[in-house]
């Protein structure tokens, strides 16, 4: 699939810094060491309605990661995929009476245009599902054929005890994991499976749904974990430096993937760190397509907000916490905005060369935007109160806020 246009990242003077970024499977912080191609994978949406605010904070959140890897003048390999085909997508289309490719298509495509108008860099590759199943069979019949995938009704699933480091990625208890797996798409209660925890792999045909060739596997449709296995091995390889999403795919979605992966090849780990942004809520509760209370990015823009008012919004948060969403959150981040425009707008300033390295210093220390967005209102503040003479300082300011953060001003 195509992806969407990037917006340019301009260079700055200096140099920036290794980032040290909170891994879910070690539980603390870790400095990475990419090489000279910094390689990410970021799950993608599925897409059966529009980009809400919750998704726009954690692709924000993964944005920084490559902005930083940027600003060390490394290369970034950044893959996404897109789930279009699954349970929720076909159960909202048969809800609403539309044709599934359709809403796929459609709800894609706002997506990139949401993605595109918050200044998002978009992947290299962007994959969907559906691409991706010739990939996804050889895969799921090699695990078969090595004894860590069976047969149940025409299905497959994957045996989660064919892997001794099943469980590192979250490190739940397995009350925890079962109780996760039910929510969040499992199905624990099935009668006949080897261990209640283990996750489809194919599922067979059914009637009226999609389905696809899937050799000697028979025709049916590909189990979610495996997508992104596939799709991450092809792209990227084992061993790539961060597999990014929201706090709830940490289980049962990285977990099933890294276990997957580590069992084809035989190598440890899938990714080198995992890590996960908290969730936004509205009024209480998690933004949630399931559950309807939603603010869209795309409706927001149609009222007229300023997309950068709004990823300005997004990066007034620390990714990993949870927050809620509202309007006064938005009315902040829009009075932010204005107070930068109008300090940059002057052809002088006090000196920005601090200010730069306070942010690279702050994203450096996992990804603390709102550390960043303090060392910039100070200078703010300053050009405010006192003016400068420092000719070209409000100009720095800008490109830094653009390259760092994805800020226009
Ligand atoms: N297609 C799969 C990943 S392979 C999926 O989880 N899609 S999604 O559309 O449900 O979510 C896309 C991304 O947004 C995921 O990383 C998810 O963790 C994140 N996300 C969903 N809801 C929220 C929320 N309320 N706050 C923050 N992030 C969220
Ligand atoms: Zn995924």
């Amino acid at each position: 699939m195509y992806a969407w246009p990037a917006s340019e990242v301009p260079a700055l003077p200096g140099s920036g810094r290794d980032l040290r970024i909170h891994d879910t499977a070690t539980g603390g912080p870790i400095t990475l060491d990419p090489g000279p191609v910094a390689r990410i994978y970021v799950c993608g949406i599925t897409p059966y309605d529009a980009t809400h605010l919750g998704h726009a904070a954690t692709y924000n959140a993964f944005d920084l990661v490559q902005r930083v890897w940027l600003d060390t003048k490394r290369q970034v390999h950044y893959v996404q995929n897109v789930t279009d085909v699954d349970d929720p997508l076909l159960e909202r289309a048969e809800r609403d009476g539309q044709d599934w490719t359709e809403l796929a298509e459609r709800e894609t495509a706002l997506f990139r245009e949401d993605m595109t108008a918050l200044r998002m860099l978009p992947p290299q590759h962007y994959i969907g599902a559906v691409e991706a199943i010739p990939g996804i069979v050889p895969l799921i019949e090699r695990l078969r054929d090595c004894g860590a995938a069976y047969e149940l009704e025409g299905d497959i699933y994957y045996s989660v005890e064919s892997d001794p480091a099943f469980g590192k990625v979250s490190g739940l208890d397995a009350a925890t994991m079962r109780r996760l797996f039910a929510e969040r798409g499992g199905d624990p209660e099935r009668p006949g499976k080897k261990n209640p925890l283990d996750p489809m792999l194919w599922l067979a045909a059914r009637e009226g749904e999609p389905s696809w060739d899937g050799g000697s596997l028979g025709p049916g449709r590909p189990g979610w974990h495996i997508e992104c296995v596939a799709i991450a091995l092809d792209h990227l390889g084992m061993g790539f430096d961060v597999q990014g999403g929201g706090s709830d795919l940490a289980f049962p979605h990285h977990e099933m993937g890294a276990s997957h992966a580590q069992t084809l090849t035989g190598e440890y780990p899938f990714a080198k760190a995992y890590v996960h942004a908290g969730m936004v809520a509205l009024h209480g509760e998690k933004m949630s397509k399931s559950k309807g209370n939603l603010v869209f990015v795309s409706a927001l823009r149609r009222d007229g907000v300023d997309p950068v008012a709004i990823r300005l919004a997004l990066l007034a948060h620390h990714y990993r916490d949870n927050w809620e969403w509202t309007d006064a959150v938005l009315e902040e981040a829009a009075e932010r905005l204005a107070r930068w425009r109008s300090a940059v707008s002057r052809p002088d300033g006090p000196p920005a060369d601090a200010v730069v390295e306070e942010i690279r210093e702050a994203l450096a220390n996992d990804l603390d935007a709102p550390a960043a967005l303090a060392a910039v209102d100070r200078w703010a503040a300053v050009q405010e109160s006192e003016g400068g003479t420092d000719e070209g300082a409000p100009g720095l300011v800008s490109r830094a806020v653009d390259a760092l953060l994805g800020i226009a001003l």
